[in-house]
């Protein structure tokens, strides 16, 4: 494994590109259909792209989770799926993989990253607990809250201000930390819940500095820290980049060190680890790893799957390895700066800076005569497929949910639609595709009046709720 080729190029001729690590074998074809069968088909979904569908998509940035593509390697992998009930061979490289290249030492596998998230919630967290973090994230609140925890945001300010240049929004805030610690007791926060990557801050990276400083501080109090690993491999990049001292260390020797500061992990292996379907939980703590077993036979599979084929744990033990390369992260990441700058460069207004997995709109923005009650995120992502086909998702007051105690909606600062990027799937062709009509309906904004919910779940309300537009 060896840094990024791309850093050390020269600029010998005034420009020099990137490019793919990677050439295609085969392809998927997609089609556009008719703008009168995208307005009837958005009509249908009740205005929610997790209600399209995917035949009737043309560019899917829904999400980055389990849509990227496999490498020949992972594909040749499935074919050596050992499909034995109990003690697969995948699981033990699965197992050999992580501690690898994450350095924990206890593997539970999962069916995919909230099933992780169940396990280390019901695991650790009592009622009446406090589970502070850098920005909540769906699945993962509402794990942490069903097992009685109330989730407390201490990530810095500058993450919910979407045009603060800050080079680690992701950070956390200690005087926050230390002002809830000084409220509620240590003794009733269990762990601090830390991600890489900020998923709802626009995938923002947290410093190596901050999570160096976030163990000392909890080892000080006897808190945990347990990391939402599912983006780190991107986070990663963002150290390498921006952090002293971090330029000519691998993503793998960055990935250990950050994780060695933390005292287990959960993952959606669907994103940086590049398969379909697939989840892990990872800790160092004997005792929390015999609760998380006795639990995994229980609502996933034997402790050896945790409702994975023995395929699928192959392919994820090759795609971790192949995740953390620096040419492919790299690349990865520079694409979403591609579609990033096309967009500032027509003064749409996004997320910034560029995080790692996607481009978020803001929304605010862009619909500045929209009420936070008119979910101008989720019209966004509406009129976007309705022009061209592209799938986006609601980040914003949609996704917030209601206050459990209030039943009040909460408003979050960031109302953004998420244009995520799948690994190696699109190319930069797509990307202009996307670009050109979004200015198309920046263009044509003011027209826009948004939506009333009509439906609405009483669990993460995004995935199924149902709109109509505002005439
Ligand atoms: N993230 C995403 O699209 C999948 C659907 S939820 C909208 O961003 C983090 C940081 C995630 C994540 C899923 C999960 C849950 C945990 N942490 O979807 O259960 O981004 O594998 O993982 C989605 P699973």
């Amino acid at each position: 494994m060896s840094k990024s080729k791309y850093q050390t190029m020269g600029q010998q001729f005034g420009r020099r590109s990137w490019a793919e690590p990677w050439k295609i074998k085969m392809v998927e074809p997609i089609r556009m259909i008719s703008k009168e069968d995208r307005q009837k088909a958005a009509a249908e979904a009740g205005y929610n792209t997790f209600l399209m569908r995917s035949e009737d998509v043309y560019i899917d940035l829904l999400t980055d989770s389990g849509t990227g593509a496999m490498s020949d390697r992972q594909w040749s992998g499935i074919m050596m799926g050992d499909e034995a009930y109990a003690g697969s061979r995948n699981f033990y490289h699965l197992e050999n993989a992580i501690q690898t290249y994450y350095g924990y030492k206890f593997i539970i596998p999962t069916h995919q990253g909230r099933g992780a998230e169940h396990l280390i919630s019901q695991a650790i967290i009592k009622k009446g607990d406090y589970i502070p973090g850098n920005m909540y994230f769906t699945t993962t609140r509402l794990h942490q809250e069903l097992a009685g925890g109330t989730f407390v945001d201490v990530i810095i300010d500058e993450a919910h201000n979407p045009t603060a240049q800050h080079p680690f929004k992701g950070n956390v805030d200690l005087d926050k930390l230390q002002a809830l610690v000084d409220k509620v007791g240590a003794k009733n926060i269990p762990y601090v819940s830390l991600a890489g990557t900020v998923n709802m801050a626009g995938g923002q990276p947290v410093s190596m500095a901050n999570a160096k400083e976030l163990r000392e501080f909890c080892n000080k109090l006897g808190i945990r820290v347990y990391l939402d690993a599912t983006r780190m491999y991107e986070n990663c990049f963002f150290i390498q980049e921006r952090e002293a001292g971090y330029q000519d260390k691998t993503i793998a020797e960055i990935l250990l060190e950050f994780c060695s500061y933390t005292d287990g992990a959960w993952m959606s292996a669907k994103k940086d680890n590049l398969v379909n379907i697939g989840g892990w939980l990872a800790v160092n703590q004997a005792d929390v790893a015999e609760k998380a077993r006795n639990m995994v036979v229980v609502y996933e599979g034997l402790h050896t799957y945790g409702g994975m084929a023995g395929r699928d744990m192959e392919a994820l033990a090759i795609g971790i390895a192949e995740g953390v390369d620096d040419d492919h992260i790299a690349s990865r990441v520079r694409q979403v700066r591609y579609l990033g700058k096309l967009l500032l460069d027509w003064d749409i207004p996004i997320m910034e800076p560029i995080g790692g997995h996607a481009i978020f709109l803001d929304a605010k923005r862009f619909y500045d005569h929209l009420s936070q009650d008119l979910f101008p995120a989720q019209t966004l992502a509406a009129e976007l497929y309705i022009d061209s086909g592209v799938r986006a998702m609601e980040r914003g007051v949609v996704s917030a949910g209601r206050n459990p105690e209030t039943g009040k909606h909460r408003y979050p600062a960031l109302e953004l639609t998420r244009l995520t990027i799948p690994r190696r799937v699109y190319t930069q062709a797509h990307m202009d595709v996307v670009a050109e009509s979004i200015k198309n309906i920046f263009d044509t904004r003011k027209q826009t009046k948004g939506l009333k919910m009509v439906y609405e779940p009483e669990y993460l309300r995004f995935f199924q709720a149902k709109f109509e537009q505002i005439k």
